[in-house]
């Protein structure tokens, strides 16, 4: 479903075909150094290593596209049809070079490979709160991967400028699913876990101190990274899963909705990122494209032409619920499925009325329908001890348009602790 006017098709295959299961079970063997060593070819030395004599460039965040009008990142449940295409089609593209083993500088490769260049050593390990370091420099390479993803379309997937130019990293809330980014072919290795979901301390939000807000939402990020298998949980190949970026984007929101908003203080701090604008695809030269900024500039997002639609819960309740998991997605073209509940037919026992109501949707990214890792839904807790008693409630799949239905099976029906 590209719908959105002047929009190619042409970055989006049609129905790809389901990944083997074997094959990404043997992914998920590859150690994280294996699945990003492709791209160190591609990335200087001096990048993990800026020079801290040098003077950073001025920082000029829309040189080479225009000044495009401030978007909304959204909430990525919550994703505009357009935007949702937007992105599937730039993460297609990128996706397509790592599968043709182009070690191309624009890919996630390399941008995986940059985040693990900053994840070690003294001096360049960004994962310090002190002065809100952590936050400005996620924020930065988010920043940076956001323009990456609007250069993809523009030059890879004949989308015209202003239209690339609305494209904006939706933020992922890691309560209830792992949302549109739910893909074989978007990552190479992931999976949702069982444990307790990490909950972040309404301490986090309440503080008006940076480096204890930063303490706790770097605490609770180190969490979710783990509680998430796969490319996701190793700084090595976090980069590689698409939503890193989401994740970086609630994680930069939180930032944003805080007591300490806009806050820095990190005094001289450089470092060094990819900008395709910068880069020229013909010379071969990896020494283009690169970019040494000072931290410092990336306290206000209105410079950097964003701002986050508000959440539509508190991100601190402990609601009660269930999660589903590896839920089977009956055959469809399109992207959307509703997700329903209803009476189970014992032998021939419910005729008429089954009470079925719909209780949530799905949305999947790109047209590679198979599974669905995990949906978690939140009901009341009489109603939760009433499905996982087994013999009343169970729950069914539905496209929105077309035949088509898969009940979810018992076991793959747990309580969400
Ligand atoms: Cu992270």
């Amino acid at each position: 479903m590209i719908g959105a006017a002047g929009l190619s098709a042409g970055c989006r295959p049609a129905r790809p075909p389901e990944p083997p299961k074997a094959a990404a079970f043997a992914d998920c063997q590859t150690s994280p150094t294996e699945a990003i060593e492709p791209w160190r070819t591609v990335v200087p030395v001096w990048v993990r290593n800026p020079d801290w004599n040098q003077k950073p460039t001025t920082f000029e965040p829309w040189t080479f596209e225009g000044q495009p009008d401030k978007q909304l990142r959204y909430d990525a449940s919550r994703l505009p049809p357009q935007q949702h295409d937007l992105l599937d089609m730039a993460y297609g593209c990128l996706r397509a070079d790592a599968q043709s083993r182009q070690k191309d500088q624009a890919s996630l490769g390399c941008q995986a490979f940059v985040h693990a260049a900053y994840c070690s050593g003294s001096r360049n390990d960004i994962h310090k709160t002190g002065g809100g370091l952590f936050w400005a420099w996620h924020r930065a390479f988010l920043f940076f991967h956001e323009r990456l993803l609007r250069w993809v379309l523009q030059h890879r997937c004949n989308v015209d400028l202003a239209t690339a130019n609305t494209l904006r990293v939706p933020y992922w809330k890691p309560s209830r699913d792992f949302g549109i980014f739910n893909t074989g072919q978007l990552y190479h290795c992931r999976t949702a876990g069982t444990a307790k979901l990490p909950e972040l301390s309404r301490d986090a939000m309440m503080t008006t101190d940076l480096n204890t807000a930063g303490n706790y939402t770097l605490d609770w990020h180190n969490q979710v990274h783990g509680w998430v298998h796969g490319d996701f949980s190793p700084a090595a190949t976090t980069g590689l899963d698409p939503m890193f970026y989401a994740f970086h984007s609630y994680v930069d929101a939180l930032w944003e909705w805080s007591h300490v908003k806009g806050q820095l203080s990190l005094g001289q701090a450089w470092a060094v990122f990819y900008d395709p604008y910068r880069d020229d695809p013909s010379s071969g030269d990896i020494n283009k494209g690169w970019v040494l900024l000072n931290l410092q500039d990336f306290a206000d997002t209105d410079r950097l032409g964003y701002e986050y639609q508000p959440l539509d819960s508190d991100p601190f309740t402990d609601q009660t619920g269930l999660i589903l998991t590896n839920i089977k997605l009956p055959r469809s073209d399109g992207p959307e499925y509703a997700l329903s509940m209803r009476r189970r037919a014992v032998g021939a026992k419910v005729i008429g009325d089954n009470q079925e109501q719909v209780i949530d949707t799905i949305y999947v990214f790109g047209h590679n329908h198979g599974t669905y890792e995990f949906k978690r839904v939140f009901l009341e807790q009489a109603t939760v001890d009433e499905v996982l008693r087994g013999d009343t409630w169970e729950f069914v799949v539905r496209p929105l348009q077309g035949p088509g239905e898969e009940v979810v099976p018992r076991p793959n029906v747990l309580p969400a602790r």
